[in-house]
């Protein structure tokens, strides 16, 4: 009898980018279309692992962590690459409070790959990778109040610094280089993770996607027995 081929790898993850303002809701999108789909078929690839960190000797409240030039485009694109081929990859640990990498860990790939953070559509490359791309739309307003609250409580922040950062560099970089990539937005979902009947819309449509990709794989892996069996 024909030995069963190993694993058949050659259908490609299914690819979603998820971008938005600075505390739009961006992960609880993210954790609402996982939970949805199934975790254990998504990975999450967050763009903040690829700050490159500030230069030694800088003061974080000079540095703009919104500008397009802080983040490494060209390992988030080949990190994406090697996650389509189903290579397991490694990618850094960024520490908010230190404002620097802090390590690396291991991720391995899945039939669902969400690219989610603030910049995940500025650069052609990387969204050339994407299948599908999603913008979440939330007032500023509601987004700074988010903000303050969340970067207080976890990311070691003062009120002050954070509204003098909003100002300076936060909500400058959201109308130069966040917004305009809405354009390149397959789906629109305003008020984040409250939407569900738009969130439910994605995880349907990936439902679909993937059934498409069993059966994909299902017919790959019946012609590989075929061929082994005329070996
Ligand atoms: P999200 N950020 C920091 O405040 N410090 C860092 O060391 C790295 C990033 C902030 C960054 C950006 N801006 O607005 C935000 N500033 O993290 C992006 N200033 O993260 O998408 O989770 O809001
Ligand atoms: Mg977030």
């Amino acid at each position: 009898m024909a030995e069963l081929p190993a694993e058949d790898n050659s259908v490609e993850p299914f690819i979603i980018g998820v971008t938005g303002a600075s505390a739009s809701g961006k992960t609880t999108v993210c954790n609402k279309i996982i939970r949805g789909i199934g975790s254990h078929r998504c990975v999450v690839v967050c763009l903040d692992w690829f700050y490159k960190g500030m230069p030694p000797g800088t003061d974080p409240l000079e540095y703009n962590f919104d500008h397009p030039n802080a983040f490494d485009f060209d390992l988030l694109q080949e990190t994406l690459q090697n996650m389509r081929k189903r290579q397991d990859v490694q990618v850094p640990v960024y520490d908010f409070t230190t404002h620097r990498q802090s390590g690396s860990h291991v991720i391995q790939p899945a039939d669902v790959i969400i690219v989610e953070g603030i910049l995940s559509f500025y650069s052609n490359q990387v969204r050339s990778l994407m299948h599908m791309k999603v913008f979440v739309d939330e007032d500023s307003d509601v987004c700074l109040c988010r903000r303050i609250k969340r970067d207080v409580r976890s990311r070691g922040r003062s009120i002050d610094s954070v509204i003098l950062q909003y100002e300076k560099f936060v909500k400058p970089a959201y109308d130069e280089f966040i917004l305009p990539t809405k354009r390149h937005a397959d789906i629109i979902v305003p008020r984040g993770g409250e939407n569900l009947i738009a969130i439910d819309l994605i995880v349907k449509h990936m439902e679909l996607k993937m059934r498409q990709h069993d059966l994909r794989k299902l017919f790959s892996n019946l012609y590989l027995m075929n061929d082994n069996s005329q070996i």
